[in-house]
């Protein structure tokens, strides 16, 4: 048998996590031939919670999985980790401020960051899916200077695929019909789901829809779907969550010709350099690249520069806390 892929999860005893390590485990995280061993990182609290899941683990005798760990040091977690999925987060809780929020999750995300900088593997690859996401990724990549920044992404997938679901039900069309949707922008109300590079049946959906539709309806259905989800649910995405976060890994490493991932921007489109940004990617050789070339409408233009500007403010933010 090959040597198994180190896969860390954090917030493994949560509601994304139980979605989430049975589907690793079983081979679809990174294909049905890679065996995996996974390390389950939570706070003291939550650490027999998470021994129950993996007791669940070992009942499912999985036959790629080689060991779990469970633990609640980053740098045991992190120890040689190829893949991080880091999914646990400290929430928003009624009355706190965004500066509360940020300097909460900078406890979490900034010693995360420092142990994959010292422990992880040459070739990890960081999904960040805890929100606020986007600055989540930005805080650990900042402080994980010996690792490439590329190598840190944070999750607009579940987006990117609530996009395709809205599209395919309002024309009608399987979402197979639908090519090369893009979200821009942060994991928050302000991100940009993109129909003018949208293709369906090979036509701009554009073009498809009618501008009313798209402005008032599609995008905010889009932006909003996780707030409905709670009040449907009452409680937040958890399985779409985590079936987003396998499709960007799987995609990330085997490959891909269009998908929105929210990596460190180079500048592209505009988008101020360094901030962690949703984009038009394609994975190549196992690196997203940012699709370049597109027309960016006066439209898209305006939404882009909106949720890049909330990102850049949230960076300033963190950097006034110290925590990158
Ligand atoms: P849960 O509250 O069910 O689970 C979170 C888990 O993280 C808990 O078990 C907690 O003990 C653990 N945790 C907290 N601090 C930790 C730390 N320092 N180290 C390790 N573990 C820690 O939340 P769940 O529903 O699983 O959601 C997890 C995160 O995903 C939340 O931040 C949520 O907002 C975010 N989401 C992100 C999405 C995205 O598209 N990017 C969509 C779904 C979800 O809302």
């Amino acid at each position: 048998m090959a040597t198994p892929v180190k896969v860390t999860v954090t917030g493994a005893a949560g509601q994304i996590g139980y979605a989430l390590l049975f589907r690793i485990a079983s081979g679809q995280l990174l294909g049905a031939d890679v065996p995996v061993k996974l390390s389950l990182l939570e706070i003291p609290q939550a650490v027999k919670a998470a021994e129950g899941t993996a007791m669940e683990l070992d009942d499912c005798a999985f036959p790629l999985l080689s060991g779990i760990e469970i633990t609640d040091d980053p740098n045991v977690a992190f120890d040689g980790a190829n893949v991080a999925l880091l999914v646990g987060a400290m929430p928003r809780k009624a009355g706190m401020e965004r500066g509360d929020l940020l300097s909460a999750n900078g406890g979490i995300f900034k010693p995360q960051g420092q142990a994959i900088n010292a422990h992880a593997a040459d070739d990890i690859r960081v999904l960040v899916v805890g929100n606020p996401a986007n600055t989540n990724a930005l805080i650990a990549q900042q402080n994980a200077p010996d690792v490439p920044a590329d190598r840190f992404t944070a999750m607009t997938r579940l987006d990117h695929n609530r996009a395709l679901a809205q599209l395919a039900a309002k024309l009608q069309v399987p979402v197979t019909e639908i090519k090369n949707m893009t979200i821009w922008g942060n994991h928050s109300s302000t991100q940009y789901p993109d129909l003018f590079h949208a293709e369906v049946g090979g036509k701009i959906a554009a073009e498809q829809v009618d501008e009313a539709w798209y402005k008032e309806t599609f995008i905010p259905t889009v932006a909003k779907r996780g707030a409905a989800i709670i009040e449907a649910r009452g409680l937040s995405s958890a399985a779409s969550a985590a079936n987003a976060a396998i499709d960007h890994v799987y995609d990330w490493v085997n490959g891909t010709d269009w998908t929105s991932v929210s990596l460190p921007s180079d500048g592209s489109y505009g988008v101020a350099e360094g901030i962690i940004s949703s984009f038009p990617c394609r994975s190549v050789g196992g690196q997203w690249e940012i699709i370049q070339g597109l027309e960016i409408n006066e439209f898209s233009r305006q939404r882009i520069d909106a949720s890049v500007a909330e990102l850049t403010e949230e960076r300033d933010a963190v950097k006034e806390l110290g925590l990158i």
